[in-house]
């Protein structure tokens, strides 16, 4: 008889805040591409979809629970997703532009970074010549002198605003080894209960890179810190995307993928769309002798609250 295989969550990024229009045609901006992305993701295997919002009509990213709303109420009139809506917004974005979105849906899942850093879009600058729009290389260029602030004070009250008081359940997203360090000291205080859920984020310029060295030694810091109290996910930024969750899902993790963090597939090529990037790593993983797990196995591998207790 064949042995069960473990199970693996696969979140897609549909669209984030770092990539813009001029990049790829195939990243979805409009609340109905946002839609159409997300419940196509979901059902090449996508579990979790995590959310940002765009400007409709420039693609800027934005924070305005307005623009949220639509793709929300579609996406989960359409699937049954896990939906995690990010707290991190943009890196130039306050705290409480970034707040407002999650604040209004609570949803099942946000994002929370675990630290404050340099977070570089800048070198993408060099890539091209002729933009879409104005903002766009106004907004990688300010990513050279602004820091993405998430202080002691900030982790607090996303903890409170957005844990204890709505129930949400958090991907931590740790670029390096001190926010591994800051998350098992609220760990230690009681603010973080069991199951955590870490996502590995490798890449970003300002971060650890994309390297399975990093991902050893996070992992291992991780396994110290905080025992059988937490799950892992791994992302990689950029061209390394699906090589390093790849290695993530070896090492017992589960993976991200999405156009939020990279837009190209594997053998250089434009993603057409965030589906072909959730096959592709589905294939990877059912190749290694995985399961794909579903969305009703991420809720009781992480515990969530269930998609009838969110606002939207
Ligand atoms: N795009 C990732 C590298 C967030 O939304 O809170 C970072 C991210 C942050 O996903
Ligand atoms: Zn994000």
């Amino acid at each position: 008889m064949a042995r069960e295989a473990r199970k693996v969550i696969i979140t897609c990024a549909v669209t984030g805040s770092i990539h813009t229009p001029t990049m790829s045609e195939h990243l979805p901006l409009t609340p109905q591409q946002i839609a159409d992305a997300s419940v196509a993701a979901a059902e090449a295997g996508a579990a979790i979809i995590h959310l940002h919002a765009r400007d409709p009509q420039s693609g800027f990213p934005s924070a305005d629970p307005a623009h949220f709303e639509p793709f929300l109420k579609e996406i989960k009139a359409r699937s049954d997703a896990v939906v995690n809506i990010s707290t991190g917004g943009s890196s130039v974005m306050s705290l409480e532009t970034r707040l407002a979105p999650a604040l209004a849906a609570e949803p099942e899942m946000c994002s929370l970074n675990m630290g404050s850093m340099n977070f570089g879009t800048f070198p993408l600058l060099d890539r091209y010549s002729e933009w879409k729009h104005n903002w766009e290389p106004e907004l990688l260029a300010k990513t050279r002198s602004t820091i993405f602030k998430n202080s002691f004070a900030d982790i607090e009250t996303i903890l409170e605003e957005l844990g204890e008081k709505r129930g949400a359940h958090f991907e931590f997203e740790c670029y390096d080894i001190g926010h591994v360090e800051t998350l098992a000291y609220y760990f230690r205080q009681g603010r973080i209960k069991a199951p955590i859920y870490v996502q590995f984020v490798l890449g970003v310029l300002g971060g650890a890179g994309a390297t399975v060295e990093n991902l050893v030694h996070l992992k291992n810091r991780a396994d110290q810190l905080l025992g059988d109290a937490y799950r892992f996910s791994v992302l990689g930024a950029g061209a390394r995307q699906l090589p390093i969750a790849t290695v993530g899902a070896i090492m017992g993790g589960h993976v991200r993928v999405g156009l939020e963090d990279s837009l190209i597939m594997p053998d250089g090529s434009l993603a057409t769309s965030n589906a072909d990037q959730v096959a592709a790593i589905r294939t990877i993983l059912e190749q290694l002798g995985l399961a794909i797990a579903t969305p009703d196995d991420a809720r009781e591998m992480l515990a969530l609250k269930g998609r009838e207790a969110v606002a939207f």
